[in-house]
């Protein structure tokens, strides 16, 4: 099996790359990136050097993405398309990059895709169905209409419809899917789990944008990919996959489960994000009883007591853009 992986370098690519190696002896993969503040070569540590290669390359660049899928030929060979421009903070600050790679990138691989018969998984984000409120009993299914609000949901809204209108006007050999918010190592520091973990290990505050009401549905890194894989491998062409891990918590509560597991006392409220969303939940119902996948990682508890040794123990992968990162919010953000 080969497999080309855009945006392998960034944090759930890399994990993804990690998976596959491990669990299918037989993988070869061409982690296709154009290494943004987003990638860490470090992420791909470890990796074997004959079963692993790092093509550095924008995915919306029509030849080298071509020539790329071009050399998938084998009948279990796939391209998984994870890269994008993923902040929506930044989205918010400058949008064109997320035109540029969510949607012109998105392009050119499925233009690939279709020119050499290769099927395509493109990864996606819950995002795109907008938000709900916090009393409402209905989550987001395959049937829920999308609703983007940020500049960063748009453009992954445009990519899936892309694909959808590949799938039917060519034919395209296409699966996605809809994840909830991801945790786990190799996340970049600008992230809300990682920042407030990497904040307490540099001594800082951490911060919460506004009250904290705010909900999201927390799924380990691991379970996405595992879907992933199961899709890859029993999934459906033309069809969409919900997955999530019923791992909805408060951005206070998960704020106040950081500082609990570390130890560490007090907090900020900081500026609010413009436009900010108030709740995501996945019901992923569709995709257990189809794939029979099951998310395995389901204790947010020790989900992130793991996830803060991972970045107690791998201070060089983060700490040199700790600083930078920081500089960027403190131009925007004030303490409540
Ligand atoms: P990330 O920002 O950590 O990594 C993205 C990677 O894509 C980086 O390595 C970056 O260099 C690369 N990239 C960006 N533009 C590129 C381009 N034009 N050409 C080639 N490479 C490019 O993002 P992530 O959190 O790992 O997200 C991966 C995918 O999963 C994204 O499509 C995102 O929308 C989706 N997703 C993320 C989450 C989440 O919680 N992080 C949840 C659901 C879906
Ligand atoms: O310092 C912070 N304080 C804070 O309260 C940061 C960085 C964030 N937050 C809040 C904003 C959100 O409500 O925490 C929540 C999570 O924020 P992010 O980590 O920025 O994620 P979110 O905006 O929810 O989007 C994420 O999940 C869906 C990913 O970044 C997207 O790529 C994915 O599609």
């Amino acid at each position: 099996m080969r497999l080309v992986v855009t945006g392998g370098a960034g944090f759930i690519g890399a994990n993804f790359v990690h998976t596959v190696i491990r669990e299918h002896p037989d993988a070869h993969v061409t982690v296709l990136d154009s290494m943004t503040y987003a990638a860490n070569r470090a992420s791909l540590d470890g990796l074997p050097a004959d079963r692993v290669d790092l093509v550095e390359a924008d995915c919306a660049n029509p030849e080298s993405t071509g020539r790329l899928v071009g050399e998938l030929t084998g009948p279990r060979d796939a391209v998984v398309h994870f890269a994008a421009e993923s902040h929506n903070d930044n989205s918010l600050a400058t949008p064109w990059p997320f035109v540029h790679s969510n949607i012109i990138g998105t392009y050119a691989v499925l233009e690939a895709c279709r020119r050499h018969d290769v099927r395509l998984h493109h990864v996606s984000t819950d995002e795109v169905y907008g938000d709900l409120q916090l009393d409402d009993p209905a989550k987001f299914t395959p049937a829920t209409a999308y609703n983007p609000s940020s500049p960063y949901s748009a453009t992954k809204a445009g990519a899936d419809m892309l694909v959808r209108a590949w799938v039917r006007s060519f034919g395209v050999r296409a699966t996605l899917s809809n994840c909830s918010n991801n945790y786990g190592p190799r996340q970049h520091v600008e992230k809300f789990i990682p920042r407030q973990i990497t904040t307490i290990l540099t001594g800082g505050r951490p911060r919460l944008y506004g009250s904290g009401a705010n909900v999201r549905d927390w799924i380990h890194v691991d379970d996405h990919n595992a879907a992933v894989l199961a899709i890859l491998d029993r999934g459906e062409p033309g069809r969409t996959y919900l997955i999530g891990a019923d791992g909805e918590r408060s951005n206070l509560d998960v704020m106040q489960l950081l500082c609990e597991l570390m130890d560490h006392d007090g907090f900020d409220h900081v500026t609010d994000r413009p436009g900010h969303d108030l709740r995501y939940a996945i019901d992923a119902t569709a995709t257990r009883d189809e794939l029979g996948w099951r998310p395995q990682h389901t204790d947010l508890r020790e989900g992130l007591r793991q996830t803060i040794d991972w970045y107690r123990e791998n201070r060089a992968w983060w700490e040199p853009v700790k600083e930078r990162v920081e500089a960027q919010y403190a131009r925007t953000e004030r303490v409540l």
